[in-house]
């Protein structure tokens, strides 16, 4: 299964291709809507979020709420679109090739390496792709990995455990329903209330000042059978797959599973999760501080994977730069941007996360419809236990 994604952010749409669903899967448009109005979301978010909403038109390999086992196209529309036909216009328009030009690149941003990259004098080439826009094609492909994953037990929920400054208590053991519960009601998507205020107020106060916030952001998923991911080859392991798609998400710089980097710091006697039997359980462990993976395969543990954003380079406040044809410095102030994401940015993590588990899940069961997937990952859970 893989997908491609296509669209500008301020282009009529962006496009998402999905290869290799198996046929017959339930496809419900309502849930894929239910993950993108979840990412529009959020305290910290900006205008652009006004003018949007969200919302797929399945265009191909779908038939009375089914799937065909055809290529899936899907596609959401750019509202604010209608204000940049000019200014995105595909056709040769040297009239308009001018305006909105863009010469002054931004700190943090893709725009200067692009633009030297592709030998782009007008930098609006670079970053209407790397917009951060495109993760809502993402989110959507997501959304459809989530329905494979439901139909095979297999849940996900994700939460926000910093803000800047400002870290959440840790709440342990709560079922991921509860967790979903909960951080729906929140408008930074965090589980700890006064935490919670504390984000809120320090968004405030960043956008006051014209700055940005990065955070944490938890995922955790529950149900995945034992042996997803290899270890037989570098990139057939899960939580590198896990690890490259939650660093490929907009301005996420870092990831880690389990106690992560805190791993450095312990004792090995400290580290590994010993193993335990039950004829009810089969093979457990009695803690789980890796995260659900050893050998770059999943344990049957829940995997539990946090990412770290950076703060949105996009600033009120203005940094040092330099003009690409003037060679002038200036100081990069920029008009429209959210000032937090990190909110967002969870259900982006969410999502792309559920892609690559519901992917491994058909490598290892490999299924041309979705009753045989069930039947193959049940019948592995059975023997699993037998083992
Ligand atoms: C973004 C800039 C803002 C954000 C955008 C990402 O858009 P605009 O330039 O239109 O104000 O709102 O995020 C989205 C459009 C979105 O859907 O998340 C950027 O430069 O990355």
């Amino acid at each position: 299964m893989r997908y491609l994604t296509a669209g500008e952010s301020h282009g009529p749409q962006l496009t998402v291709i999905i290869e290799g669903l198996p046929s017959q899967l339930p496809f419900s448009k309502d849930k894929i809507d239910e993950q993108l109005a979840r990412r529009q979301k959020g305290y910290g978010r900006g205008r652009r979020m006004q003018i949007e909403k969200d919302q797929v038109q399945i265009l191909s390999g779908v038939r009375f709420g089914k799937t065909t086992g055809a290529p899936v196209a899907l596609v959401i529309e750019n509202k604010d679109w209608t204000h940049w036909k000019k200014i995105m216009n595909p056709d040769p328009n040297p009239e308009d090739a001018e305006k909105r030009r863009i010469s002054r690149p931004r700190p943090g941003h893709a725009d200067l390496n692009g633009a030297i990259k592709y030998n782009h004098r007008d930098m609006r080439d670079v970053l209407e792709r790397s917009s951060a826009r495109e993760t809502a094609a993402r989110v959507a492909a997501g959304a459809v990995a989530r329905q494979i994953l439901e139909m095979c037990g297999i849940e996900i929920a994700g939460h926000v455990l910093r803000i800047g400054e400002v870290e959440a208590e840790r709440v342990l053991d709560l079922p991921l329903s509860e967790i979903r519960r909960r951080t729906e009601e929140s408008p930074v998507r965090c589980l700890d209330a006064q935490a919670e205020q504390k984000m809120m107020n320090l968004i405030d106060q960043a956008k006051k000042e014209g700055d940005s916030l990065g955070g944490i952001v938890e995922v955790i998923v529950e149900g995945v059978p034992i042996g997803l991911g290899s270890h037989v080859q570098w990139d057939r392991k899960l939580d590198a797959r896990i690890a490259q798609a939650v660093v490929s998400i907009n301005a996420f710089k870092g990831v880690e599973f389990g106690i992560g980097f805190e791993a450095a710091q312990r004792k090995g006697s400290e580290v590994h999760d010993e193993i335990m039997w039950s004829k009810e359980r089969g093979f457990y462990r009695a803690t789980n501080r890796l995260g659900g993976f050893e050998g770059g395969m999943t344990t049957g543990e829940p995997i539990v994977v946090r990412g770290v954003m950076k703060p949105i380079p996009t600033l009120y406040k203005p940094l040092k730069s330099v003009d690409i044809d003037s060679k002038e410095p200036f100081e990069a102030s920029i008009e429209r941007s959210d000032s937090c994401a990190v909110p967002a940015a969870c259900v982006v993590m969410e999502n792309v996360v559920a892609w690559e588990i519901a992917q491994a899940l058909l490598e290892k069961f490999p299924s041309d419809t979705v009753d045989e997937l069930i039947d193959n990952v049940a019948r592995y859970r059975e023997r699993v236990l037998e083992f």
